[in-house]
């Protein structure tokens, strides 16, 4: 039987396993990369393991996240991660440099490799054909030092796609497209791959739109083939010797079809508060716009900004609607000034901020109160802008665009013509601001800088036969790791300081669960289906274990979280009834016992002491993830197995 693009990848990267869906495999790692407000953590996990130089291929940290220094938080963390990579071989991305993911899409990535991430986007670099995924910090931690990292072998999904966009429909729209189609959950456990004709009418960056959204589908990653589109980028990047074609061979299965035409699509939105609530633009249309923010990972690549620009040109943004513009990279601002598209921004009236994440992760302008904002960006959860009450909706760059002129949702289609888009045949690659580490030589001697605000990490404890705790909270169906542990400009900064950070914990849901957490000593939490879903960021579970919870009980997980609780020594169970979560309240008391031989057994019963009744529970757990629990945690488990 041929191979799909991903198990091509998979097959010569297995270092254990085998490739059934559902097995667990270990991968072997060319490339990590983080970012910093993930990036302190999985630094300070990794000078745990007492690894001297890192042992990937290339590995690269960037600053992106956390850029407002509103106190010494942020430039502390900068300094560290600078210095830390400069002594353990690790390149690093200066603040402004760009986005993770643009900057490594542009001067990195490389079709067939594998990257892991200690960000949730990281898939965009299948828009490159590489397998990228998403991961917890510590997971990176560990593939810095040369271990392997562990996955599901997952199902291979194909979205075929014919025809051609058309004018004022793009990549973006693919993208809501398939999460319309899929919802948040569809992609779980699968491996979405592009294909068909209609990816020949493609570019790279569009692609990369298109694998980047894709983490809103939970998928385990996106990718597309690597072929003569994929060339020309990399030869246009100054790279073309990194590159390699690659395709799925004519007879590769898969577990499901789906058809997009491209030429059938038109303008869609996502509205508030979930990235698959998706709707036609011209459904909205009329709808009073407050912000318009244009950029993020998503959407920011130079193509992007070019046509921005274009449809901005010698027209003003509506003198209600404020209008922010973040582009990708420090190489996609560089070319708007060189071709003067820069000042056609300027000239309209929107607002440019630097090459970071900015807006999409709350890290500054965030809406008006009750605020309707039109973002390019790929995530809407609720109160992830910073104003709890805003109203966000995730659009193409062309509806934003038209969203700022008119002040209204309005379809982009209505602006006129689409002005001719001239992509340059050279981008100006400039790696100034990506500094080299130390030679192994000089690496002894560079001091890594520890500011006030990093912490002890929370200590995690093996988990036991018996677990005797209060129900703390039951929260519903889709809780994303935002809703666990809220970012923000307000927040982020204290990524290394989980003490801190706990005061937050659940905010989003319940601000009173901190205190009764910490009250209980400790304590179980229940969930819905697809508990966890979005970011990557480990402190969704390190800040729940520090606040003594033991176990979390849900219908379903995502993929990312659940990795990271295990690595955090939480015990994850689901419901074997999904009914069942009906059944017990918040507050019961709750009861595990058995849990040793439960693991083995793939089940065991939660009592419900309160009402005396019990459930069954299920766990699907693999000798190291029962080897890792009952350490108490990867990093525990790493120590023991050395
Ligand atoms: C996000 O988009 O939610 C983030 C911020 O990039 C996160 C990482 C984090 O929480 O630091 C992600 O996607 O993994
Ligand atoms: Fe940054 Fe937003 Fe992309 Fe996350 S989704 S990496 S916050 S731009």
């Amino acid at each position: 039987m041929g191979l799909t693009i991903a198990q091509k990848i998979i097959k010569s990267h297995l270092v254990s396993g085998t490739m059934v869906p559902g097995q667990e495999i270990a991968l072997r790692i060319d490339q990590t990369l983080t970012q910093d407000a993930t990036g302190t953590m999985a630094y300070l996990e990794f000078e745990t393991m007492g690894i001297e130089r890192v042992r990937t291929e290339l590995s690269v940290a960037y600053i992106d996240h956390n850029t407002l220094q509103c106190g010494f938080e942020n430039a502390d963390d900068h300094r560290y991660i600078q210095s830390v990579a400069k002594k353990h071989g690790i390149r690093f991305s200066r603040p402004g440099n760009g986005i993770c993911h643009q900057v490594h899409l542009e001067r990195f990535g490389v079709p067939g490799k594998t990257l892991i991430g200690s960000d949730s986007h990281t898939p965009t670099g299948g828009g490159i054909g590489m397998l990228a995924f998403g991961a917890g910090g510590m997971d990176v931690a560990v593939a810095m030092g040369g271990g392997a990292y562990y996955i599901t072998m997952p199902k291979m999904f194909k979205v075929n796609l014919t025809g051609r966009l058309r004018p004022f429909v793009s990549a973006k729209d693919v993208s809501l497209e398939i999460l319309r189609i899929l919802s948040v959950k569809g992609g779980v456990g699968a491996i979405i791959e592009w294909g068909g004709e209609g990816v020949k009418t493609l570019s790279v960056p569009e692609r990369a739109t298109i694998t980047n959204m894709g983490t809103e589908l939970g998928a385990t990653t996106s990718i597309f083939p690597s072929d003569e589109i994929t060339r020309a980028f990399l030869k246009a990047e100054g790279r073309e010797d990194a590159w390699t074609a690659l395709q799925s061979d004519p007879d590769a299965e898969y577990d499901r079809i789906i058809d997009i035409d491209l030429s059938a699509l038109e303008p869609l939105i996502a509205c508030p508060h979930s990235p698959d609530n998706v709707k036609k633009v011209s459904e909205l249309k009329g709808t009073k716009v407050d912000q318009v923010c244009i950029g993020s990972c998503t959407n920011s690549s130079l193509m992007d900004m070019l046509k921005v620009a274009a449809l901005l040109k010698g027209r003003n943004v509506d003198p209600s609607v404020s209008l922010s513009i973040s582009p990708g990279s420090r190489q996609v601002l560089s070319m708007l000034a060189d071709c003067g598209a820069l000042t056609d921004i300027l000239a309209s009236g929107a607002r440019v901020l630097e090459c970071a994440c900015g807006p999409c992760i709350g890290m500054g302008f965030s809406p008006n109160s009750a605020g309707v904002s039109l973002r390019t960006f790929n995530r809407n959860f609720l109160g992830r802008s910073g104003t709890a009450d805003a109203g966000v909706y995730l659009v193409s760059p062309e509806t934003a665009v038209a969203a700022a002129l008119t002040g209204t949702i309005s379809d982009p289609r209505l602006m006129g013509d689409m002005p001719e888009i001239k992509m340059p045949d050279v981008f100006r690659a400039d790696d100034s601001a990506v500094l080299m580490p130390a030679s192994p030589e000089e690496a002894a001697a560079v001091e890594v800088v520890r500011g006030p605000n990093i912490k002890p990490f929370p200590d995690s404890r093996p988990v036991g036969d018996t677990i005797e705790a209060p129900l703390t909270l039951k929260v519903g169906d889709n809780i994303t790791t935002d809703h666990i542990m809220p970012a923000g400009a307000k927040i982020l900064p204290y990524r290394s300081n989980i003490p801190h950070l706990s005061q937050f914990c659940f905010g989003v849901c319940d601000a009173t669960f901190p205190e009764r957490a910490k009250a209980a000593g400790q304590s179980i939490v229940v969930g819905g289906s697809n508990y966890g879903q979005g970011s990557s960021r480990e402190h969704a579970a390190l800040v729940p274990l520090y606040l003594g919870v033991r176990a979390v009980i849900a219908k379903s997980f995502a993929r990312i979280h659940v990795a990271n609780l295990i690595n955090a020594g939480i015990l994850p169970l689901t419901f074997k009834n999904p009914d069942d979560y009906d059944e017990i309240q918040q507050g019961d008391n709750l009861a595990l016992r058995g849990i040793h031989a439960g693991m083995d057994a793939g089940c065991m019963t939660l009592e419900d002491v309160t009402t005396g009744r019990s459930f069954a529970l299920s766990c699907d757990f693999t000798e190291r993830q029962k080897a890792m629990l009952k350490a108490g945690g990867l990093l525990a488990y790493t120590a023991i197995s050395d």
